[in-house]
C-alpha cells in the first residue's frame, strides 16, 4: 500500500528553469514552441498574437515557479518578521513585459520571438490590463509591492480578485460610456488558484454569549451566511535578485452548490440564485476614486477582504505555533491602504477572542502594536462613514466589538481632557446624529501604531486639520512617507530608449538606487549629450503620435515639434481639469485675434470619471466639445490641438510619459494627498507646470525653482481667501479672463446642445466654489507664457529636462519602501539562494 503522503523530489532541471537554465535564445523556442502546441494546440496556421502571448507567457511563468518557491522556503526556515499590506486595490497593469525586465531576459527572448517571425512588442501589447484599482491608490499597491520584492522584504500583497475590473472607457458624441471590464474573460496565466488555503467568512445572524465546560465565556456569531474566500496567487518577482513575493487575491465562491435545505423545501430557485449573492462579493470593482460610497456591498467587499486576510495570517501562526500569541506582535506587521480595510481592526479582536481565546487586553495589545494605518485623502466627501444600523445587520459581532472599543477610548479621552464633550463627540468613533455612522478613519487611528500621510504637506494638514485632536493625544503615532513609482516599470521598462542612454552614461546600477540618476547632472551641460536626449524623445513623441492613429484612426495635424502638454489623471473638480480647458480656449482666443508669436501645442487630456460623478462627466463632455471647435477650425492649423485620449490606463501611461513635454499638476493647494502621475512624467523627462500641492512641493525643491513652473494659490491662501472669494470680479477684471467666459457662455461649444455646461460654468462662477479655479487662472496663464517661452529655447527645454529626470531619485518606491521599513515595518531583508 503506497502511503498516502506525497513524496515530491524537484523535477528535473530542464524543466525547472533554475535561475542559470533555460535563459538562452534556443530555451525559449523550444519551450514556446512545445506551450504553443501542445498546451494550447495551436499550429503554424493560427497566426495570432493572442496565443503567442500566452505560450510565452507559460515559458516565463515557468522561471518564476522555482524561485517563487524558494522565497517562500527561506521566509518559513528564517521564522522571519512579515509585512502584510492590505487594500482593495493592485492596479498591476500588464504582467509580461515586467517579468521579463526583472528575470533579466529581455534580450534572448526578443530575439527567440524574432527568429520566430513574431515581435515581441505585439505580444507584449495583446495582454490585457490588470485594471484592479482606480488610479493613484491602487497603482501604489502595485509599486510597492515591486519594490518590496526588489528590496528582497517579507511582504504580501492582500487584494480582491475582481472578476471585471476598471470599466473600459469609450467616447460617444463626446460623452464617456462605460464599458464593462471582463479581464479574466479568457483565463490568466498569471495567476494560480489554492484551494487549499480557502476559508470561510460570516455576515448576518446574531451574537450570543456562552459559557464553555470550564465556565469561560465567550462570544458566539451564530446563524451567519457564509461565504468561502479562495486565494489565487499571483508571482511578483523582485529585480534580478532571485526573490519572488506573492500577490494573494481573493475570490468570493458559495460555500455549497446550493443549500439543501430550501432545495427540499421546493425552493430550488432561490437556492441556486443565493449562490450569486455569495459570488458577487468579487464581482467588480468600485469604480469610485475619492468620491461618496456607502453601498452594502462594498462594505461586504471590504469585511471579506479584511477577514479572509487575517485568517490566513492566523492560521499561518497557529501552524506553527498552536495558540500562542505571544511572539505574534514581534513577528507581524498590517499596513492598511487608506481606511478601506480598516475593519480589520475589530476583525483581528474578533478573530484573537473568539476564536483563539485571548482576553480582550491581550487582544487588544496585539492588534494596535501589529495595525498601520495609511491615509490618502483630506477630501470630506472620501472619508469613510459606514451607518451603525447597516453594520449592525452585517456585522454584528464586529459593531459590538467596535462600540466596546470606542467606550474604552472615550474614557482615555475623557482621563486626558476632563470635562470637554465637544472634543469626546468630534473624537468619537461613533458620529452621533440622525443616524448613528462609524467612522472609520477614526477606528483606524485608534487601533494602530502608526498613521502616515502620502507627501510632506499632506501629512502636516493631517497633523494641523483633519486629525489635530489625535495628534495631541498621539504625536508619536503620526508621520510622513512621501509617495514613490517603480523606476522598473516606470522608465526601464517603459522607455527602453532613455534607459539605455542613461546606463551607457552612467551605469546601470540607477535601476535598483535611483539616486544614481544625480550623476547625469553634468551632462546637462554636454551639447552631444542633449542632442541625443532630445532625438530619443522626439522618436517618443512620434510614437505616441502613431498610437493615438493606430488606436483611434483620428487624423491629427500636430507634428513632434509641437510642445505636448500632458494632463493624464482621474477626473475630478479638485484636480481642475477645467483650468485647463479655460486656458487653451484662451490660446485658441490668442491665436483667434492674430496673436500669432505662439508655440505650436498639443494639449492631451485623458482620465476617467466616477461613472455617478456629473461635473466630471460634464467635464469630459466640454473638453471633447472644445477640441471639436478647435480641431477643425482652419484658422488654427497646427498651432493648436486639444486631444481627449479615451480609456486612460496603465499600459497606455507606459506609451504616454516617454512623450510627454509638459505635466499638469494644477489641483487645488491642499486638496492632492501627493499625486504619482507627476513623478511618472518628471522621471521620463517632463517639467512640470505646478500648484504648491502635495509632491509637486518635493519635486520643486529636488528639481529647484527654476525647473519648474510654478503657479497658484498656497494651501493657506487658498483658506484665508475663501470667506471673500468673488470670482465674478476677478472675470470683471481681466480681460483675458473675460473673453474665454464668454466664449464658453454664448454657447459657442455647445450650439446644438443649448445648456449643457450651465452647471459647470456656473460652479466656477459661484463664490463657494470649493475648488477655486477662477483664483488661480491669472496665475496659470502667466506660468504657461513662460513656458512657452522656455520651449522656444530648445536647448534650454532639454536641459531642464535632463534636470528633471536627474533629479527625481527620490521618487522611487524603493527609496518610499525602504522608509516604510525603517520606520513601521522593521523588516529584516531576507536573501534567497536559488
Ligand atoms: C487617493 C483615494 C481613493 N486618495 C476612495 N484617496 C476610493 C479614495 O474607491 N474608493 O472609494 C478610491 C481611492 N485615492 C489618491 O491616492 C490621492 O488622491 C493621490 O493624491 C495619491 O497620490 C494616491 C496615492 O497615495
Amino acid at each position: 500500500m503506497p502511503s498516502n503522503k506525497f513524496v515530491i523530489s524537484k523535477p528535473k532541471p530542464s524543466i525547472t528553469k533554475l535561475p542559470e537554465q533555460g535563459r538562452k535564445k534556443t530555451d525559449f523556442i523550444d519551450d514556446f514552441k512545445q506551450y504553443y502546441v501542445h498546451l494550447l494546440g495551436r499550429d503554424e496556421n493560427c497566426r495570432s498574437p493572442y496565443y503567442a502571448g500566452e505560450a510565452l507567457s507559460q515559458a516565463i511563468r515557468d522561471r518564476l515557479m522555482e524561485r517563487w518557491k524558494a522565497t517562500h522556503q527561506t521566509y518559513k526556515s528564517n521564522d522571519c518578521r512579515r509585512g502584510y499590506y492590505l487594500s482593495m486595490e493592485f492596479l498591476m497593469g500588464r504582467t509580461l513585459s515586467n517579468a521579463l525586465l526583472n528575470l533579466g531576459v529581455t534580450e534572448p527572448v526578443t530575439q527567440a520571438m524574432y527568429d520566430l517571425g513574431i515581435a515581441i512588442e505585439e505580444l507584449i501589447s495583446s495582454e490585457q490590463d490588470a485594471g484592479l484599482g482606480n488610479g493613484g491608490l491602487g497603482r501604489l499597491a502595485a509599486c510597492f509591492i515591486d519594490s518590496c520584492a526588489t528590496l528582497q522584504l517579507p511582504v504580501i500583497g492582500y487584494g480582491l480578485r475582481y472578476e471585471y475590473g476598471m470599466f473600459t472607457q469609450t467616447i460617444v458624441n463626446g460623452e464617456q460610456v462605460e464599458k464593462p471590464d471582463h479581464w479574466l474573460r479568457h483565463g490568466n496565466v498569471w495567476e494560480i488558484e489554492r484551494l487549499e488555503y480557502s476559508h470561510s467568512i460570516k455576515f448576518g445572524g446574531h451574537t450570543e454569549i456562552q459559557t464553555d465546560e470550564s465556565g469561560k465565556q465567550r462570544h458566539c456569531w451564530m446563524s451567519t451566511s457564509n461565504v468561502l474566500a479562495v486565494p489565487f496567487d499571483t508571482p511578483i518577482p523582485g529585480y534580478q535578485n532571485g526573490t519572488v513575493n506573492s500577490l494573494r487575491l481573493w475570490k468570493a465562491v458559495a460555500t455549497e452548490e446550493f443549500n439543501l435545505d430550501e432545495f427540499n423545501a421546493g425552493d430550488y430557485a432561490e437556492a441556486v440564485a443565493a449562490k450569486n449573492t455569495a459570488e458577487n462579493i468579487t464581482m467588480v470593482l468600485y469604480p469610485n476614486d475619492a468620491n461618496e460610497n456607502g453601498k452594502e456591498l462594498r462594505l461586504r467587499q471590504q469585511y471579506f477582504l479584511a477577514s479572509a486576510s487575517l485568517q490566513d495570517v492566523i492560521a499561518h501562526w497557529t501552524g506553527m505555533h498552536g495558540d500562542n500569541f505571544e511572539r505574534f506582535v514581534e513577528k507581524s506587521c498590517f499596513q492598511l491602504n487608506d481606511t478601506h480595510p480598516s475593519i480589520a481592526i475589530a476583525e483581528l479582536m474578533r478573530l484573537l477572542m473568539d476564536m483563539h481565546g485571548l482576553s480582550w487586553d491581550q487582544a487588544w495589545a496585539i492588534t494596535k502594536n501589529t495595525m498601520a494605518y495609511t491615509n490618502h485623502t483630506l477630501l470630506p466627501e472620501a472619508l469613510e462613514k459606514w451607518p451603525v444600523s447597516l453594520m449592525q445587520r452585517l456585522l454584528p459581532r464586529l459593531t459590538e466589538i467596535i462600540f466596546e472599543i470606542n467606550a474604552r477610548f472615550m474614557a482615555e479621552v475623557a482621563m486626558h481632557w476632563p470635562a470637554d464633550g465637544e472634543r469626546l463627540s468630534r473624537m468619537s468613533v461613533i458620529e452621533e446624529g440622525a443616524e448613528q455612522q462609524v467612522r472609520m478613519a477614526h477606528l483606524a487611528i485608534v487601533g494602530s501604531f502608526s498613521v502616515n500621510g502620502v507627501a510632506q504637506l499632506h501629512s502636516q494638514l493631517l497633523q494641523q486639520d483633519l486629525f489635530k485632536d489625535f495628534y495631541a493625544l498621539w504625536p508619536h503615532k503620526f508621520n510622513n512617507k512621501t509617495n514613490g513609482v517603480t523606476p522598473r516599470r516606470w522608465l526601464a521598462a517603459c522607455n527602453p530608449e532613455l534607459a539605455s542612454l542613461i546606463t551607457e552614461t552612467i551605469g546601470d546600477r540607477w535601476i535598483t538606487d535611483l539616486s544614481q540618476l544625480k550623476r547625469l547632472e553634468p551632462y546637462a551641460e554636454n551639447a552631444q549629450f542633449r542632442q541625443r536626449w532630445h532625438a530619443i524623445k522626439q522618436a517618443a513623441k512620434q510614437r505616441l503620435i502613431d498610437y493615438k492613429k493606430i488606436k483611434h484612426g483620428t487624423e491629427l495635424r500636430f507634428s513632434v515639434d509641437a510642445l505636448f502638454d500632458v494632463q493624464v489623471k482621474r477626473i475630478h473638480e479638485y484636480k481642475r481639469q477645467l483650468l485647463n480647458v479655460l486656458h487653451v480656449i484662451h490660446l485658441y482666443n490668442c491665436i483667434k485675434k492674430g496673436d500669432a508669436d505662439r508655440v505650436p501645442r498639443c494639449v492631451l487630456i485623458g482620465g476617467k470619471a466616477a461613472p455617478g460623478y456629473r461635473m466630471a462627466k460634464k467635464t469630459i463632455k466640454l473638453i471633447n466639445n472644445v477640441a471639436q471647435v478647435i480641431n477643425s477650425d482652419p484658422e488654427v492649423g497646427d498651432k493648436l490641438t486639444l486631444l481627449f485620449l479615451p480609456d486612460y490606463r496603465v499600459s497606455a501611461m507606459e506609451k504616454i510619459c516617454p512623450g510627454a513635454d509638459l505635466s499638469e499638476q494644477i489641483s487645488t493647494a491642499g486638496k492632492e494627498a501627493s499625486g504619482t502621475g507627476n513623478m511618472k512624467l518628471m522621471m521620463n523627462g517632463a517639467i512640470t507646470i505646478g500648484t504648491l500641492d502635495g509632491a509637486n512641493i518635493e519635486i520643486r525643491e529636488e528639481v529647484g525653482d527654476e525647473n519648474f513652473f510654478l503657479f497658484g494659490l498656497t494651501e493657506e491662501q487658498i483658506e484665508a481667501r475663501r470667506a471673500h472669494y468673488d470670482p465674478l470680479e476677478m472675470i470683471d477684471q481681466d480681460e483675458d479672463l473675460q473673453r474665454v467666459m464668454h466664449l464658453l457662455e454664448s454657447g459657442y461649444f455647445n450650439q446644438f446642445e443649448p445648456g449643457i455646461f450651465d452647471d459647470l460654468i456656473n460652479s466656477i462662477k459661484s463664490p463657494h466654489d470649493p475648488w477655486m479655479t477662477i483664483a488661480d487662472f491669472r496665475s496659470f496663464v502667466d506660468a504657461q507664457k513662460r513656458v512657452e517661452d522656455a520651449y522656444r529655447d530648445k536647448d534650454h527645454w532639454t536641459k531642464m529636462s535632463i534636470l528633471n529626470c536627474a533629479n527625481s531619485g527620490k521618487f522611487s518606491t524603493d527609496r518610499t519602501i525602504s522608509e516604510y521599513n525603517r520606520d513601521i515595518w522593521k523588516l529584516k531583508p531576507q536573501p534567497v539562494k536559488n
